[in-house]
């Protein structure tokens, strides 16, 4: 559900920042032979020539359409050049996109406040930065301005038939432009600098929204593209709402934006600006009628989040048609392949950030090939958890037995079977951090690297289950009967620093960018609300009283129903010219590519992680620690527990802020800050 809320300060800096053709340019620089070319990267399923699910600009301009399979794009595009996206464990691999990602997303964080929206933008709060540089440098004062910047669209401005470069001269260095028009022009030096030094350190060229709020920039970053920056003037905003589609608008692209259409007329967000805020309430609720009023305005009051790393991590992969699951012998296989996956890239957050999750979630979608009713939702279903690949695969095995039992209802007395799974995923969320720095942690990993290096078997109260050489990151879940895509990530947050990394979620084929990034935000939701739980106790009981091998053996529903008794789940694109001579000149021979690539990954990954501690520490704090779940604190090693134990006693006696010594003080925002 929308937020209403009102703007902190009308003269923020915004900026949202949108890598082009993501995967094609990461594609592009490990084969830098395909510069300049056609080129899409494809899913991995094969099918018709797989599914495309990114596409170069040159491919655009030749028809090619995200909607398209390589077969398809090859006939409207014969010279085109299909990448298909990395393997591994019968899915996709995002890992190299992931990192990717990462990479920019550490080099935009150097400006200002940075919220890692999806796998490949990034929101930034630039205000301070803006301030700064007008009242130091303004617009005015400089002799001469970048081209990057001059190649600005500036919404409203009218070059009149003048130069239009000169134009937005005239528009950057006016020294009569009220103040919020000042601080946009530096915001727009700004982020041409930090476009440029992605260009330079990446090789990736990514475009830009400039604006006073965060719905404005993210409007406004997809107007121009690839490679160029566009900025929302106050006065452009009417100009620019009044005809944009309701369905558009962030948030509107489902039920919401369906009902305003249907139901009121409503077909553009200027449309909105006929009803008065009390009807718009009348018609949607308080909170919801306030936030449609806003928005008809261009107001939105939404921070932008200190949030570097995933807010969850998961795993999934869609099996439609015909390789839809039908056995409890296959969900088991693939949640397997899946919570591998899910936990290599906990124990890596963990070892990297420092993090930990606490919740393990299952989402599937299902039918049932006797019931024209079949299509309800198959219910997610969580529980505290358990570090290690076995014990999540365990959890999650019960978790969809849970979820099948109540999805096939009233069925289980007499059917076995007739039921198929098109959709399988398993995510990590409710992460939080833990203080880095702190002796016993520190004795932990060592400890772990020991076990790593030996050949005798890891200690079982160890969480290290894995190999651990996954990154970070995140995605977004979505699933077609006939085609395949994979899963693009997305980023979103809560507490801590972080991005939603369900990017392990394979195929997904949004029919928008935007109702795809809307669907994961649903997804979002879901994990932190609508999926049920079940008590840790009861839960770890079954775990030990019905093995998943001997689960298997038996018939899907008498397993469930067997297993119910043990346990119960109660609830809970024009090119432009000084990119393109930057492109020019820094072209490069593979192999020369590819060790310059790894050595810049490598030390932007450092840089990453020295941020997201920083801004850990400050999250921390706001963090509801006490909410961390006892099950979950006792499946870690013991002296790690005790550590989290004492940060958690302190937290909650009500004179804690005084003690200077504190742990708790040390890490108060205003130290952070
Ligand atoms: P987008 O930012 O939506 O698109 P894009 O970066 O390919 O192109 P544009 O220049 O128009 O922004 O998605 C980023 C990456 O996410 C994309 O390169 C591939 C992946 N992705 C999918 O895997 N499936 C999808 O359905 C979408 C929308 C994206």
């Amino acid at each position: 559900m929308p937020i209403a809320r009102p703007e902190t300060s009308d003269s923020r800096i915004i900026a949202h920042v949108d890598i082009d053709c993501f995967y094609v340019q990461v594609e592009q620089r490990k084969q830098p032979h395909l510069r300049g070319k056609p080129a899409a990267v494809v899913q991995y399923n094969s099918w018709k020539g797989g599914g495309l699910i990114a596409v170069g600009y040159e491919a655009r301009k030749d028809g090619v359409k995200r909607s398209m399979r390589g077969d398809e794009a090859k006939k409207v595009c014969p010279q085109i050049h299909l990448v298909q996206v990395p393997v591994a464990r019968g899915k996709a691999d995002l890992t190299i996109y992931r990192n990717a990602g990462s990479e920019v997303v550490s080099i935009l964080a150097r400006k200002g406040r940075c919220e890692r929206a999806s796998i490949d933008e990034v929101y930034l709060d630039l205000t301070d930065a803006a301030e700064l540089m007008l009242k130091e440098t303004p617009p005015e004062s400089l002799e001469s301005i970048d081209e990057e910047v001059l190649k600005s669209h500036v919404l409203g401005l009218n070059s009149n038939g003048k130069d239009e470069k000169e134009t937005v001269r005239e528009w950057l260095q006016q020294g009569d432009a009220d103040h919020r028009d000042k601080l946009l022009a530096c915001g727009a030096l700004i982020v041409a600098e930090l476009r440029l030094q992605v260009l330079k350190e990446t090789e990736f060229t990514c475009s830009a929204g400039i604006a006073h709020n965060k719905m404005l920039a993210k409007l406004a970053s997809g107007m121009n593209k690839p490679a160029q920056q566009t900025i929302v003037t106050s006065s452009s905003v009417k100009g620019l709402l009044e005809t944009l589609p309701i369905k558009k608008m962030k948030q509107l692209g489902g039920k919401l934006g369906s009902s305003l259409q249907t139901d009121h007329g409503v077909n553009t967000v200027g449309d909105l600006l006929q009803f008065s805020e009390g009807k718009l309430q009348d018609f949607y609720g308080v909170n919801t009628g306030t936030w449609l009023w806003n928005i008809a305005r261009g107001i939105s009051g939404e921070e932008v989040e200190g949030r570097l790393l995933p807010k969850s991590h998961g795993s999934g992969k869609t099996f439609p048609g015909p390789s839809a699951l039908k056995t409890l012998t296959a969900v088991e296989k693939w949640l397997k392949e899946l919570c591998e996956e899910l936990s290599e890239r906990l124990q890596s957050d963990l070892e990297k950030n420092k993090r930990i999750a606490h919740t393990l979630t299952l989402h599937a979608n299902a039918y049932k090939s006797t019931d024209a009713d079949s299509h309800k939702k198959f219910p997610s279903k969580s529980c505290p958890l358990r570090y290690g690949a076995v014990k999540i695969q365990e959890d999650a095995l019960n978790l969809f037995q849970g979820g099948l039992r109540e999805y096939l209802g009233s069925y289980m007395g007499n059917e076995c079977g007739g039921w198929g799974i098109t959709n399988l995923s398993v995510s990590a969320s409710k992460i939080i951090a833990i203080p880095s720095g702190t002796s016993s942690i520190t004795k932990y990993f060592h400890c772990r690297d020991q076990l790593q290096s030996s050949s005798e078997p890891q200690n079982e109260n160890l969480p290290v289950e894995d190999d651990l050489s996954s990154p970070i990151i995140g995605a977004e879940s979505r699933h077609s009967p006939l085609h395949q895509t994979e899963q693009k990530d997305e980023c979103g947050g809560e507490g801590v620093p972080t991005v939603n990394d369900t990017s392990g979620f394979d195929q997904y084929e949004p029919e928008s960018k935007e109702e795809a990034r809307g669907d994961f935000a649903g997804e979002a939701f879901r994990l932190s609300t609508g999926a049920e739980s079940c008590p840790t106790s009861k839960h770890n009981e079954m775990k030990t009283s019905l093995p998943a091998k001997e689960m298997k053996m038996k018939c899907p529903n008498d397993v469930i129903r067997s297993n119910d008794r043990k346990r119960k789940i109660t609830t809970k694109e024009k090119g432009t010219s000084s990119i393109l001579k930057f492109l020019q000149s820094n072209s490069c021979s593979s192999s020369k590519q590819d060790t310059k690539c790894s050595s810049l990954g490598g030390q932007d990954q450092l840089d990453m992680v020295t941020t997201t501690q920083t801004s850990n520490r400050t999250d921390i704090w706001s963090y509801k620690v006490d909410e961390i779940d006892q099950s979950v604190v006792n499946e870690l090693p013991p002296e790690i527990q005790e550590e989290l134990r004492s940060l958690l006693r302190p937290k909650k006696r009500a004179n804690m802020s005084k003690d200077s010594s504190s742990i708790a003080n040390y890490f108060s925002p205003a130290k952070n800050k």
